[in-house]
């Protein structure tokens, strides 16, 4: 499996067959188990995910390795069963191509040769040792405990095959991680160059980070950007060769290569993502600054047909996603983004293009490795996410978060600040308010302002006597709508409440 993975990493990760697994249990676990792992596991909940392939795959081996020490042929029948059972998630996958099986078939060579290798091995270093004055019935007139020939051959035939396997272990775990180490330098984008932007905005300015430690940076660097997706292997897209094509509901079907996009004027946004997964106080919300063309222009260009109401986007894995045709077409911030923060868009946000729809979650609105927007009718094509049941609109509900101090944290007494961030996409922030204890709401200190789709960071001075403390904040958006309290699970239009924490001081 190992080898086969490498073999993938080098051909098209996807089809490594651990991979095409773990990807075949994502889209079969039904969402109450997919919202609980998002929420328990958070970013662990991949590397969980491949582990428990990992365990699994060892666990089906071991057990057909024993039945191999009696039956040779029916292990390595088996096995190859074993491994014929990943060939089928990685030929259900939307992209196959008959070559995705090339690493399933190296995995079908290798792991029955192994088997039959070590099985032999293992069997002659018992049979080695069985010469007549060792059977149970030997003559008692030859009561040596003397080591024969017979015990230090044995002996050393079991020492050949405990350094074969710890070998092949060796070898196996290098495939493993050189699969890895080659996945992540293909990953890495050189020698691209952003676009160029017609008319820049002016620099972002200074955020409330620098005064106030704990606070969330006014922007969020792309490094600790939260990544949310249903990829095991994270597209490589090569962006030569790759399109963006519009058609469906549209006069003129049009299709734009990389180049096109990028030589296009394009624009900056300062836009504010959130994850409909977010718990109230999570950190699946992230603010970037985005460079690309807007989504409004594309359309208008194909030229929008009167029946459409939805644009299903696909990703270049088959992946789709539905958006309001409205949110591309009532003045919104809609782009197809192409850089983030002055960086050309990474391969884990969704090179080479995706798509940013300011207000809309993630998953009705933020498509990454984009290659198709068709527009269409909410009756006549669902997306991935609405298939499972979670809901066809759905714009981000205020919110807002504690920094500092952290939850359950003991901080020393005296003078502090509460502080964090709060958002209110499409609408702004207009104020933050902190309750100490249960007393009073009190207006915070709000940070710059990029915009009402961009996130505010806030601060309130505190004087922090010894003992436990209860904090809660709230927001107001610049329509008067103070965040719910109603406290609602991230299923199925995202989450509401109020963050209330405890923490001890002194
Ligand atoms: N192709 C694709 N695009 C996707 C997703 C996905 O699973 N596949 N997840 C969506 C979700 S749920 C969110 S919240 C955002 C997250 O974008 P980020 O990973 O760049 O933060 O991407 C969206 N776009
Ligand atoms: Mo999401």
């Amino acid at each position: 499996m190992s080898v086969a993975h490498l073999t993938a990493a080098l051909l098209t990760p996807a089809s490594s067959p651990a991979l095409a697994v773990g990807t075949a249990v994502i889209n079969a676990t039904p969402t109450p188990v997919k919202e609980w792992a998002v929420r328990e596991l958070g970013h662990a909940d991949k590397p969980i995910l491949i582990g428990s392939v990992l365990l699994g795959t060892i666990a089906f081996a071991a057990a057909i390795g024993v039945v191999a020490r009696r039956r040779l042929r029916l292990g390595a029948v088996l096995l190859a069963g074993l491994v014929l059972l990943p060939a089928a998630a990685v030929a259900l996958q939307p992209l196959f191509k008959i070559s995705y099986l090339i690493p399933t078939l190296v995995a079908l060579v290798l792991g029955p040769a192994v088997l039959v290798f070590l099985t032999r091995a293992l069997n002659a270093s018992e049979t080695s040792g069985h010469t007549p004055e060792h059977t149970p019935d030997h003559s008692p007139e030859q009561p040596t405990v003397h080591p024969t020939d017979g015990d230090s051959q044995r002996l050393s035939s079991r020492r050949n095959v405990l350094v074969g396997f710890g070998a092949l272990t060796l070898l196996s775990a290098a495939a493993a991680v050189g699969g890895e180490l080659v996945v992540r330098s293909r990953t890495a984008i050189a020698n691209l160059k952003l676009p160029r932007v017609g008319k820049p905005l002016p620099a972002l300015p200074t955020g409330l980070e620098e005064t106030y430690d704990g606070i969330s940076s006014f922007r969020t660097p792309n490094r600790d950007f939260y990544r949310v997706d249903t990829k095991l292997a994270v597209p490589i897209v090569d962006q030569d060769s790759w399109t963006l094509t519009i058609d469906g509901d549209v006069e003129r079907e049009l299709t734009f290569s990389y180049d096109d996009l990028r030589d296009r004027e394009n624009v900056e946004h300062d836009i504010t993502l959130t994850c409909v997964s977010n718990e109230v106080g999570g950190k699946l919300v992230g603010a970037a600054r985005w460079t690309g063309v807007p989504l409004k222009d594309l359309l208008e260009e194909a030229g929008v047909g009167d029946r459409a109401d939805q644009i299903l986007s696909t990703d270049v894995e088959g992946f789709t996603i539905s958006t309001p045709l409205e949110a591309a077409l009532d003045g919104r911030n809609a782009m197809i983004a192409l850089g983030m923060n002055g960086e050309v868009l990474s391969r884990t946000h969704g090179f080479p293009a995706r798509l940013v729809v300011p207000g809309l979650y993630g998953y009705v609105g933020a498509t990454k490795w984009v290659t198709k927007l068709t527009l269409t009718r909410y009756d006549a094509a669902t997306a991935y996410w609405t298939d499972r049941d979670w809901a066809t609109d759905a714009p981000i509900k205020l919110s807002s978060r504690i920094d500092t101090p952290r939850p359950l944290s003991n901080i020393p007494a005296g003078r502090t600040v509460i502080g964090g961030v709060a958002w209110a996409q499409q609408h702004g922030v207009e104020k933050v308010e902190v309750r100490v204890d249960g007393g009073r709401w009190q207006q915070a200190e709000l940070g710059p302002d990029a915009g009402i789709d961009y996130w505010r960071q806030w601060y309130l001075p505190w004087v922090a006597e010894p003992g436990s403390h209860q904090l809660a904040v709230r927001v107001t958006d610049r329509d008067g709508t103070l965040q719910s309290t109603d406290r609602a699970t991230p299923f199925p239009d995202g989450s509401s409440g109020i963050q209330d924490i405890v923490v001890t001081v002194g």
